[in-house]
């Protein structure tokens, strides 16, 4: 596909890069149209198209003179929008390429709803379709070896700890802790994977949000928006 990613640094070619840019925007003011309304305490997520929900809501709030809380998390949440970087058929995400998947898990699960926004590049049939920079696994930094080997041993693909981009040392989350991008090397059972994956010792959390999203909002390169 044309994904090149962002989150991780890498870029796509400029032309796609501003179609996509223009598609992030679509998708996170039509997502803030729908469904933010007065009184609500939003959650709000990370990434480059969260940027422009937040920039709509702004201007929202000064329009319409709306009350919102907006906040990273709390367990009282009306509604949580955030970006993902993979989507399948079924509204299943990958999410966590930068990084912050258990602190997005965390805001999207305690949230009433959760509505994702992406550019087109997200959308897939099926999850490896676009994205094949593996699911993100945050792990407790002593037992990333032994849950490598527990992941892989189990459900094949690779494994690679997340290195820091000068490549000094691995990343280190907001948690202190390491993350494993775990390259699947095919289709699985997703909802299965991930529960499998989360008993095991040392994971803190995975970046496959199952069951989680209620709608998806594609920014697409016509300018539409189409929603799923
Ligand atoms: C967060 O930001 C992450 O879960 C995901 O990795 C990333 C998406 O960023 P962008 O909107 O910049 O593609 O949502």
């Amino acid at each position: 596909g044309t994904y090149g990613g962002d989150a991780n640094g890498a870029c796509p070619a400029p032309s796609t890069m501003s179609k996509a840019e223009e598609a992030k925007k679509l998708a996170g003011r039509a997502a803030v149209e729908n469904h933010v309304r007065n009184n609500q305490v939003l959650g709000i997520g990370s990434g480059s198209t969260i940027v422009h929900a937040v920039q709509r809501i702004a201007e929202r709030v000064k329009q319409e003179n709306l009350n919102l809380v907006c906040i990273p998390t709390s367990f009282q949440i009306d509604l949580a929008i955030d970006g993902a970087d993979e989507v399948d058929a079924d509204l299943n995400l990958i999410k966590g390429g930068g990084g912050c998947l258990t602190q997005e898990k965390i805001v999207a699960g305690y949230a009433s709803r959760f509505i994702v926004i992406a550019d087109f590049r997200k959308d897939s049939k099926n999850l490896g379709d676009q994205w094949h920079k593996g699911i993100p696994i945050e792990v407790i930094p002593m037992a990333y070896v032994p849950v490598s080997r527990a992941v892989t041993q189990k459900f094949g693909g690779v494994i690679e700890l997340r290195m820091a981009v000068n490549k000094a040392g691995p990343v280190v989350t907001d948690n202190g802790n390491f993350i494993l991008d775990w390259k699947f090397d095919r289709v699985h059972k997703w909802s299965e994977v991930n529960t499998a994956i989360k008993m095991i010792p040392g994971v803190v959390d995975t970046g496959l949000f199952i069951n989680m999203a209620e709608r998806v909002y594609f920014g697409m390169q016509d300018g539409s928006v189409n929603m799923r």
